[in-house]
């Protein structure tokens, strides 16, 4: 191909891909979401094009004052939003935010206690991950598989007896609200700074349907802001404590971010206002959605995890599909029904066996998104059976889930496109 040849192709790639991921898939992945129409609107501006050092009225470069204006509206929403303090926009990922806090409140060759990432943590809390980047020495709390929680007496015993400078609560096995007030207690008597990785559920927390994590004793929440909290790409650090903001803000520039990808925030602002109007609403849709969802897989035969707990309080189902022919073929097969979600690692798997884990993760966030209610999610659990247990052809049911998403096609809880 030439290069005006391989340009037609990204094209065409392109819009084949928008085609089939933004009208003709079921979108299970819990990580992700869709933007509102407005968002994605002011996404797509000049805004791509410039530099932005430092905060807002207090630049290196000059030509800022509109965007100053919206990172401003950014930061007062999401004070309101999280009923935080002080509130930063500049992570342009989450996992970066996660980064951005292991540097501000531990040093190398110190201690840091957070759960494993076979026990729902992100990558970034493992040695191989951020924290090993960090220098940090790593322990892992651990899970208790029963409650699909923490377990908090043996947290409590590692917390105590390691004397970390930092831990960690929060994770992307996220099904329960964290035991934070314990956590605090722990903390406290060694003296350490408690974070939160709110990725996940940042959009319950704005919703108010999870947990308040600053009011239950967290420090500092790190989070991107494109999961259940349905905005561009990108990450966000808040919390309630100026000292906490005085440490974390060398960390984020000069330390880690240059410049902070100016292009999300117009859509940052759109979506907090979004989730100030609708959050609720949206939330609470979410999490009934996932409890559904769950509820009929498991009267379908499939081992959801959590039965004994209603299964979760989050957006997220968790299944064991060892007996369905294991989380890679799971999620590969339904692929090919074009519903896509993602295989992951379960409590007792060894992180070696990334590739054929015992488990898949499901989410409800962008569907609710989309306006699936509960009885939808019970359809949406129909299709998957036919392909995990009745091993049905995935083209065969391909057809059905094309008829089923053009249902749902528009976004929900949002301004309609004001312009
Ligand atoms: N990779 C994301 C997830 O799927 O949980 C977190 O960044």
């Amino acid at each position: 191909m030439n290069v005006k040849e391989i340009v037609g192709a990204v094209e065409d790639s392109v819009s084949r891909h928008d085609e089939w991921r933004g009208k003709e898939c079921i979108n299970l992945i819990a990580s992700e979401n869709v933007m509102s129409p407005l968002a994605w609107k002011l996404y797509n501006t000049d805004f791509e094009h410039r530099y932005a050092e430092g905060m807002p009225g207090k630049r290196y470069y000059q030509g800022l004052s509109y965007v100053d204006e919206v990172e401003s509206a950014c930061i007062e929403m999401g004070k309101k939003l999280f009923g935080a303090e002080f509130l930063d926009v500049r992570p342009i990922s989450g996992c970066l935010s996660i980064l951005i806090l292991l540097s501000s409140f531990a040093k190398p060759g110190e201690k840091y206690v957070a759960p494993s990432v076979p026990a729902g943590a992100h990558i970034s809390q493992a040695e191989f991950g951020a924290a090993g980047v960090r220098g940090l020495e790593v322990r892992h709390m651990p899970l208790n598989e029963e409650e699909m929680n923490l377990d908090i007496d043996k947290s409590r015993k590692i917390i105590l007896e390691h004397k970390p400078k930092l831990v960690n609560a929060g994770g992307t096995i996220f099904l329960f609200p964290h035991p934070l007030r314990e956590l605090r207690e722990a903390a406290d008597e060694v003296g350490a700074v408690l974070t939160y990785d709110g990725s996940h559920v940042l959009g319950l927390i704005a919703g108010k349907q999870f947990q308040d994590p600053l009011r239950e004793g967290v420090d500092v929440v790190g989070a991107s802001a494109h999961k259940t909290f349905p905005g561009p790409q990108g990450g966000m650090i808040f919390g309630n404590c100026d000292e906490h903001y005085r440490k974390i803000k060398p960390k984020i520039f000069p330390a880690l971010v240059s410049n902070h990808h100016l292009h999300r925030l117009p859509a940052l602002a759109v979506t907090m206002a979004e989730m100030i109007e609708f959050g609720e609403d949206y939330a609470k849709q979410v999490v009934k959605n996932a409890q559904a969802l769950a509820g009929a897989l498991c009267e379908y035969g499939i081992d959801v995890l959590a039965e004994n707990k209603g299964f979760t309080k989050s957006h997220q189902v968790i299944a064991d599909v060892r007996k369905c022919g294991g989380g890679a073929w799971c999620a590969e097969s339904l692929e090919g029904a074009n519903v896509i979600l993602n295989k992951n690692l379960l409590p007792w798997d060894d992180v070696k066996n990334s590739s054929n884990p015992s488990g898949i993760r499901i989410g409800t966030a962008e569907m609710t998104h989309f306006g699936m209610k509960e009885s939808d999610m019970k359809h949406v659990a129909e299709l998957i059976k036919r392909v995990w247990v009745d091993k049905e052809e995935p083209g065969r049911v391909k057809e059905d889930v094309l008829e089923f998403r053009s249902g749902f096609l528009d976004v929900k809880y949002c301004f309609d496109d004001m312009k």
